[in-house]
C-alpha cells in the first residue's frame, strides 16, 4: 500500500484527513466531468482546511492520495471495479481498480483515516437478490462515511433494516427522516444530529466502548438539486426494464442505472450527482475537524 507523501504527512501529525472514493469517479461519472469533479472536490478539502486522499489501485498498487495524473491514468486503463473482497485480485493479477465505498472505508481505515465521504452508499436492490458489500464492510470498519443517504434505484426499507442488522449506526444531518436522492427525503425515521461536534462525540463514544462499526451520516441533497419523485420514478422504470431484457447483472447493475439516469434526465442528474457530492465532502471536513 503506497501513501502519497502529503497524506503520509498529514496522518502522522493528526491534521484531518478525508477520504474518497474512486469508483464513483471512473464508473459513476462520464468523462470527463469526472475529472474535474475530482478537481473540484480536492479543492474543497483544502479549502476547508483539511487534506484529501483519493484512493485507488494502479497496476496492482494500492495507492492513498492519487494525483491528478494519477486519476487521468486510472480511468484511461477501464478500470476493474473493487469491492474489499477483490482487492487482493486486484493486486495480485496487477490490474487497474476503483474502489468502491467497501474497499475504500476497509484502505481509508488501514491507513489510519477516520472520515470518508462520497454520493451514496450501495445497498439492498429492488427485485432481484443483491446486496451490496458496502453494508457488510462498514459492520467491521472504523469510519464515519458521509453519504446523501442513498439512491432511490434502492430499496430503501430493506437497505435500511440491512443497515441495521448490521450494526450500521445511521444518523440524519439535520434531518430525522433518511435522505435519498434524488428525490430528497423518504419517509423512513432515523436518529438526527445537529453539529459536526455531535457527530464526532458519537464516534469518540462509540471507540471508547470499543464498539466496531461504522456510522453513516446522511446528508440531506441541497434542495435546488432535487428532482421530483414521479420523474425519478420513471426513469427507474425504464432502466429495470433495460436491465431485465439485457440481463444485466451484479456489479454491472449501478454503474448502468447511474449512466442511463443521466441520459434519460438529459444530465440533471448529473449536475445533482456533482452538487450532493460537494456538499457531502463539506461536511466530512467539518467532521474531520473534529475528531
Ligand atoms: N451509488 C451511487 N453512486 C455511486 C455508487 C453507488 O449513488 O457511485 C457506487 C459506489 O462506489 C458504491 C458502489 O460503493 O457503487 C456500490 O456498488 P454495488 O451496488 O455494486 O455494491
Ligand atoms: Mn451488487
Amino acid at each position: 500500500m503506497i501513501i502519497s507523501d502529503k497524506v503520509k504527512d498529514a496522518i502522522n501529525k493528526k491534521l484531518p484527513v478525508v477520504a474518497l472514493e474512486s469508483t464513483v469517479l471512473a464508473h459513476g461519472l462520464p468523462y470527463p466531468e469526472n475529472i474535474k469533479v475530482f478537481e473540484k472536490l480536492e479543492k474543497i478539502v483544502y479549502d476547508n482546511n483539511c487534506i484529501p486522499a483519493t484512493i485507488g489501485i494502479l497496476k496492482g498498487k494500492v495507492k492513498i492520495g492519487l494525483e491528478k495524473e494519477e486519476v487521468i491514468e486510472l480511468i484511461n486503463n477501464n478500470p476493474i471495479k473493487v469491492g474489499t473482497r477483490e482487492i487482493p485480485f486486484a493486486v495480485a493479477k496487477n490490474l487497474y481498480a476503483a474502489t468502491t465505498v467497501s474497499s475504500t472505508a476497509y484502505l481509508s481505515s488501514l491507513a489510519g483515516i477516520k472520515v470518508f465521504a462520497t454520493g451514496g452508499i450501495g445497498g439492498v436492490h429492488r427485485g432481484d437478490w443483491d446486496v451490496s458489500q458496502d453494508i457488510i464492510e462498514l459492520s467491521k470498519t472504523n469510519i464515519i462515511v458521509v453519504s446523501a443517504g442513498c439512491k432511490s434505484i434502492l430499496d430503501i426499507d430493506k437497505t435500511l433494516e440491512f443497515l441495521e442488522t448490521f450494526q450500521v449506526l445511521v444518523v440524519g444531518y439535520k434531518t430525522n427522516l433518511f435522505p435519498i436522492f434524488y428525490n430528497g427525503l423518504s419517509d423512513k425515521p432515523i436518529y438526527s444530529v445537529n453539529s459536526p461536534k455531535e457527530i464526532a462525540e458519537i464516534f469518540n463514544s462509540k471507540n471508547n466502548l470499543n464498539i466496531k462499526s461504522s456510522i453513516l451520516v446522511a446528508n440531506k441533497i441541497p434542495e435546488e438539486f432535487i428532482i421530483p419523485n414521479n420523474e425519478i420514478e420513471n426513469y427507474i422504470n425504464i432502466i429495470e426494464n433495460e436491465i431485465k431484457l439485457k440481463n444485466i447483472k451484479g456489479k454491472e447493475v449501478t454503474p448502468y442505472m447511474l449512466s442511463r439516469l443521466v441520459e434519460l434526465s438529459k444530465g440533471k442528474t448529473l449536475i445533482s450527482n456533482i452538487a450532493l457530492l460537494e456538499n457531502n465532502v463539506k461536511l466530512a471536513c467539518e467532521i474531520a475537524k473534529n475528531i
